[in-house]
């Protein structure tokens, strides 16, 4: 017999099962990195009490009363010996807002905390909260940079949509109660702002992403750097450009630091998303990039094209053709797990170790602008291997 107590008993079941689904490697890979079966995160790993009243009285019919939209672009850390993401959690009324899920392995049992993070306000309100980076600064605070959404009001009357947006600052010592510090202050607009985890001669340091308008990159010319003397009243005075967008190539469009770099031996290890057009719209995908240990300014390695593009079921979901990412842990043995999000819509992982991605980063041809140049560094591979096959 179907009582309330027997559908509730049920709902928690399918969700136990769900959630507690193991996951595995896809055999396929190109050396580089590999795909996981499932995602790891989608709306129905929110918990049934967030969804669901579940008191009979009130809900007699067990309906969801409040809907859960997507899972996607998520902060990481290692923490406590779990492997945590602050997730951007969006409801079915457009809103996002941070939530944390921890697993024991960082490939499967997702599991959400009971409550979402419940995220103080600046001086002006937000209306929308996004993409959060985090970074375990060596000040011994846990960061979070995200994106603060609000409506323009400069816009014409009846323009609802016009917006803006801007990179807001947190801190956290347990990721449950957060100081939120004023948002930061500089001349344009920002998105895709990352806190460095070292101090730079004695300063904070931030990637940043200057902006036209609320999407336009523009004249922003691509992934900036500048120091920043006071976190708790941060401003942005100079502001430098180390990532630069080129014509024709995966990033044309816009491009954004993910999560903060790795260190490692031979330089620091940045993983970012390029945007370019086309008549489906904004394409994005995963790049990598590396910068020296002396200037951090200094791009040292810049593989050419994509790290990771939409593949299979990752090219649908609510803003299809879109690989995000701003989370990724580098584990004490070399693994690294680098956490995506496909379309707006789902949390997944892809793995691979340090050393792989610093040998992808210093031995992929990086882009030579033109099909000529493609071509030319195709034929000198080519070459080598017929050569080494006796051909
Ligand atoms: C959305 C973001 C998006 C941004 C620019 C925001 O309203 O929430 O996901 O990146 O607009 O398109
Ligand atoms: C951006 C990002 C993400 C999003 C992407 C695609 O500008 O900041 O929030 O994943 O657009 O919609």
């Amino acid at each position: 017999m179907d009582t309330f107590k027997s559908k509730v008993e049920k709902l928690f079941q399918d969700y136990e099962e769900l959630i507690t689904k193991k996951n595995e490697q896809v055999a396929e890979s190109n050396g580089v990195y590999h795909r996981y079966k499932n995602p790891i995160l989608t709306a129905a790993h929110t918990p049934v009490f967030w969804k669901y009243d579940l008191n009979e009285e009130t809900n007699p019919y067990l309906m969801e009363r409040i809907g859960m939209n997507a899972t996607l672009n998520s902060g990481a850390m290692k923490w406590n010996g779990k492997y945590i993401l602050v997730v951007r959690v969006e409801g079915s009324d457009r809103k996002s807002f941070f939530a944390v899920a921890e697993s024991p392995n960082g490939i499967d049992n997702f599991r959400f905390w009971d409550f979402p993070i419940t995220m103080p306000d600046d001086l002006v309100p937000a209306t929308n909260i996004y993409d959060m980076r985090l970074t375990f600064h060596e000040d011994g605070w846990i960061y979070g940079i995200f994106c603060a959404e609000r409506h323009d009001d400069n816009a014409p009357a009846g323009d609802l949509s016009s917006a803006t947006a801007t990179a807001a600052i947190a801190r956290t010592k347990d990721l449950v109660n957060w100081e939120r510090l004023p948002d930061l202050k500089t001349k344009s607009q920002q998105r895709n702002v990352v806190l460095h985890p070292e101090f730079v001669d004695g300063q904070y340091a931030l990637y940043t992403r200057p902006q036209d308008g609320f999407i336009d990159a523009g004249s922003g010319g691509g992934i900036g750097w500048a120091l920043v003397d006071d976190i708790t009243n941060a401003e942005v005075k100079e502001e430098k450009i180390i990532d630069q967008r080129y014509y024709h190539t995966i990033k044309e469009v816009k491009n954004g630091e993910g999560p903060h770099p790795i260190k490692t031996p031979k330089g620091w290890l940045h993983l970012a998303h390029g945007v370019r057009g086309c008549a489906a719209g904004l394409r994005y995908v995963l790049y990598m990039y590396m910068t020296s240990l002396e200037d951090p300014t200094k791009l040292i390695a810049t593989p050419g094209g994509f790290f990771m593009a939409p593949d299979g079921d990752e090219r649908i979901g609510d803003v299809s053709n879109v690989l995000f990412t701003n989370g990724w842990i580098a584990d004490e043995d070399g693994t690294v797990y680098i956490y995506y999000a496909s379309s707006d819509t789902r949390m997944h992982v892809a793995t691979s170790t340090i050393d792989k991605l610093v040998d992808y980063c210093m031995n992929t041809p990086v882009d030579g602008l033109t099909t000529s140049a493609s071509v030319e560094t195709l034929n000198q591979m080519i070459a080598k291997n017929l050569k080494l096959m006796n051909k």
